[in-house]
């Protein structure tokens, strides 16, 4: 991976940072701390298109980062853009069309799988799959540019990591480094940092996950729990929670008004033991059933598009997840009714 120019040789100029649409932690931080360290130097702004994640929208009302949320602005008064935490232009939303015009120069700044056209020139682009944040890659950055961090931006930093790193699940020894230093820059505790962006489990957010577990369909391929389930709300929290009580991969979708939406969550055992990527092996490769964008993670993906057959969808997932298997030793299928 190679690092971006410093950042001081961005003196003067607009800066429009964006996250993706529905911004979570780590994307409205890794841009946060870009913002902070920029604005002594530069005129800089936040736009996150469409909407952000409720944790997400908590840190940055607790810490004052100055977002703004939006649908398609034009932003011809920027001179340059810095995308953070998406590499496919997709993920923009309703800011993608505005993208693709903007004539000034586009930087990213990213650690998912890059998927679809580049959309920064490779010189402009910071991206590293293998880091467990966006805000990993903007500490390396800062650190480049001989940016000290400030008590907001090394908060920033490890609030990010800690949310994408599913909370140390996949971190290796680099990630504690940097949240140690972190942590001590910041000044605060790290049960103060987790405050700042817990939001408590709402009732619907409950009775989604309960509904989630009771319409599962489980599956046996190869020697791992695969379940499919619909619920009309919290998608990714209903997979996470089906991977909790015992599932290795769970997809969770929902189709409403013809548009369908899966959420993938995949355990790190069948990631790093047996190679399995939602984010290559399936959700890449769903668009090419269903109209629509699929990507992500190899542990955490998800697929917006459009549909009415939630079931169909589903179980398209479950046949390139066994597609996976069906190459490698020890293959079965089965189902437990
Ligand atoms: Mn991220």
């Amino acid at each position: 991976m190679r690092l971006l120019k410093p950042l001081s040789s961005f003196k003067g100029k607009k800066i429009l940072l964006i996250t993706h649409s529905g911004a979570d932690v780590d994307a409205i931080c890794a841009a946060a701390s870009l913002f902070f360290a920029l604005q002594k130097r530069n005129k800089a702004k936040i736009f996150v298109p469409e909407h952000i994640s409720l944790p997400a929208k908590a840190i940055a009302k607790k810490l004052r980062i100055p977002y703004k949320l939006v649908q398609s602005p034009s932003l011809n008064c920027f001179d340059c853009l810095f995308l953070v935490d998406f590499n496919d232009l997709k993920m923009s939303g309703s800011l993608a069309n505005e993208i693709k015009r903007f004539k000034g120069q586009i930087f990213l700044i990213d650690h998912h799988q890059p998927a679809g056209k580049k959309i920064a020139s490779a010189k402009n682009r910071l991206v590293d799959p293998k880091a467990v944040a966006s805000c990993e890659l903007v500490f390396d950055w800062l650190k480049k540019s001989h940016v000290g961090l400030d008590r907001c931006m090394a908060t920033c930093i490890a609030a990010g990591i800690t949310t994408d790193s599913a909370f140390f699940l996949t971190a290796n020894s680099r990630t504690f480094s940097i949240l140690a230093e972190c942590l001590k820059k910041s000044g605060r505790t790290f049960s103060t940092i987790l405050s700042l962006f817990s939001v408590k489990q709402t009732f619907d957010e409950k009775i989604a996950k309960l509904k989630a577990a009771k319409r599962a369909r489980i599956f046996l391929i190869s020697n791992c729990i695969v379940v499919a389930s619909d619920v009309g709300a919290f998608e990714a929290e209903s997979a996470s929670a089906l991977v909790k009580i015992g599932a290795d991969i769970a997809f969770v979708g929902d189709a409403e008004d013809g548009k369908l939406r899966i959420s993938g969550r995949a355990s790190q055992r069948v990631v790093k033991k047996l190679g399995f990527s939602l984010a290559k092996h399936v959700f890449q490769l769903l668009p090419r059933y269903f109209p629509g964008s699929g990507g992500g993670h190899a542990g955490a993906a998800g697929f917006n598009g459009q549909g009415n057959d939630i079931n169909a969808a589903l179980m398209k997932c479950i046949a390139l997840t066994k597609r996976f298997f069906k190459e490698k030793k020890g293959f079965r299928f089965k189902e437990y009714t």
